[in-house]
């Protein structure tokens, strides 16, 4: 239980197997067990689940302890099946990913493997009971000749059999049985209790953001333009819910930071130094805006790309504040966890709405997604400008002072590429002839898109019907009816940007600035 909890502390907290069981054992009990059960213990009804769970999962150890010493693999068995229940509850309880399943897959490989463990020591322990006893009754059939001549007759009487003396064959195997009983006890404490640790912090910062209330924006955002919805079935919404929003980090474990404790620090090349606790960064005049980021690594056609309402104050206002000094051309943000953006300074002071957010959606940033605080800047790649968990704004130079990805491979400078997607129909699944209606996104973050063309089997490019934007600085819908008799079509995208410029149709990897060339789907038309 104790690696599954801990697997769960580094990947999700969502995925402890222990939280998703009770959570399902919550939701299938009858209503009227639910109130006797808080009836009988209040407040520490989770506790009291918590110590039955315990309860249970000791009687099952200890029934895959006795059966797996009688038959091999039989207890084993038994870790199987409690090891798909927790696959299962944390399967209906978050979103699944091939990491769901880690967690209680390991606490289940972890059990078999302790098991078998303890239970060859144990065996060694039974053998050697079994061949002192063999060589007692041997001995006391000689012990019984000898001893009327014997002077100190304790001295060559040997213990009865199954007793074992202190120098008994046996007392090594028992030591040794022992011992391994006791590393893993220590083992999994130690485990439970960093696992506990783990939990413990994110439930804190988890229940600190139930609390906020976000303010109501000062500038709300521009209302969704009804047309702004292509209308076409199977397309992703216009706006991404926070649960579907693509997460790209480095933190192996979703950083727990208190908007009680944190504190964003303005330093570098600046008149003067600002410290902002996240009260004062509640109490200014917040801008709400649709803004849509994306991540570099989006291959073309990828889903690295989501658009949601931020709410947040300008960064530039915080800047202003600070008053950067000449010469110093980027904002170089470090995160909780020690990650670093490097984003031009020009960009940050602009006027464009980069923004340090607390809302996402109308909701406080969620924990992956950055909370307490993050950056959001239209027209920059995430790892150039989107820093979430953001506690330091060092003005500086690109001459000086290089973002995490920049070393490793990356541009220094990552402006968003003008870009395209076909999300209807979804490549490889055929459809009937007659008239396909064809739609997907375009992108050209703080641009716009003037329009977006279709082109059938390398044919003329056909424009698309190119829905209202929300603004310039959000992913566009477009859609395109045609005919189309049975066969085999490639179909392609392009989008030109409100400069007038195309898009990149050579293809290129993600590596070093984003990926470029022209989406591309075949589709199968059936009679
Ligand atoms: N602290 C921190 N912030 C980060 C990153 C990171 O690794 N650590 N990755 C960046 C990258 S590469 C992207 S694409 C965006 C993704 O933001 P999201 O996970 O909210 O979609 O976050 C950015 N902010
Ligand atoms: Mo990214």
């Amino acid at each position: 239980m104790a690696a599954g909890e801990l697997a769960a502390g580094v990947l999700s907290p969502s995925l402890s197997p222990l939280t998703a069981v009770g959570g399902a054992v919550i939701d299938a009990v009858p209503p009227g067990v639910k109130d006797w059960a808080i009836s009988v213990f209040g407040t520490a009804d989770k506790a009291a689940l918590l110590v039955g769970m315990a309860l249970v999962i000791a009687a099952l150890a200890a029934l895959a302890g006795a059966l797996e010493r009688r038959r091999r693999f039989t207890g084993a068995a038994v870790i199987g099946i409690f090891g798909l229940a927790g696959a299962a509850a944390v399967l209906t309880r978050s979103q699944m990913t091939p990491l769901s399943l880690v967690p209680p897959l390991l606490a289940a490989v972890a059990a078999v493997v302790l098991l078998r463990f303890l239970l060859r020591r144990l065996q060694a322990w039974d053998a050697a009971i079994a061949g002192q006893a063999a060589s007692h009754q041997a001995a006391s059939h000689q012990a019984a000749s000898h001893q009327a001549a014997a002077d100190h007759p304790e001295d060559s009487l040997p213990a009865a059999p199954g007793e074992a003396t202190p120098d008994s064959a046996a007392t090594p195997s028992r030591r040794g049985f022992f011992q391994a009983l006791g590393i893993t006890a220590a083992a999994a404490a130690a485990g439970g209790v960093l696992a506990g640790i783990w939990r413990g912090a994110t439930m804190a910062v988890n229940e600190a953001r139930a609390r906020i209330t976000l303010p109501a924006a000062a500038s709300p955002a521009i209302p969704v333009p009804p047309a702004a919805e292509a209308g076409v079935a199977g397309m992703p919404p216009l706006v991404t819910p926070n649960r579907d929003f693509y997460r790209i980090d480095t933190a192996l474990s979703v950083p727990a930071v208190s908007p009680d404790t944190w504190v964003l620090k303005v330093t570098g090349m600046v008149a003067r130094e600002v410290l902002l606790s996240f009260a004062d960064l509640m109490a200014k005049p917040l801008t709400e805006r649709h803004i849509t980021i994306a991540c570099v690594s989006n291959g073309v056609g990828g889903d690295l790309i989501g658009n949601a309402g931020w709410l947040g104050w300008p960064v530039r206002e915080l800047l202003a504040l600070a008053v950067p000094q000449p010469g110093a051309d980027m904002v170089l943000s470090r995160s909780a966890d020690g990650w670093t953006a490097g984003t031009p300074l020009n960009v940050l002071t602009d006027n464009r709405d980069a923004l340090l957010a607390v809302g996402m959606n109308g909701e406080p940033l969620p924990l992956e997604h950055g909370f307490p605080v993050r950056l959001v800047v239209p027209g920059l790649y995430g790892y150039v400008s989107a820093t979430k968990w953001v506690t330091e704004l060092k003005v500086t130079r690109f001459a000086d002072d290089a973002g995490y990805w920049t070393p490793r491979g990356w541009s220094a400078r990552g402006p968003i590429k003008t870009s395209s997607r076909i999300d209807v129909p979804r490549s490889g699944r055929p459809v009937n002839a007659g008239t396909v209606v064809f739609a997907g996104v375009a992108w050209a973050q703080h641009t716009g898109i003037r329009n977006v063309e279709l082109r059938i089997n390398r044919g003329p490019w056909r424009e698309a019907e190119l829905a209202t934007g929300i603004s310039a600085d959000t992913w566009y819908q477009w859609k395109l009816a045609m005919d189309l008799a049975p066969g085999q079509y490639e179909v392609q995208v392009r989008a030109t940007n409100l400069a007038g410029e195309p898009q990149d149709e050579t293809a290129r990897p993600p590596a070093p600035d984003g990926a470029t060339g022209f989406h591309t789907v075949r589709v199968d038309v059936k009679s």
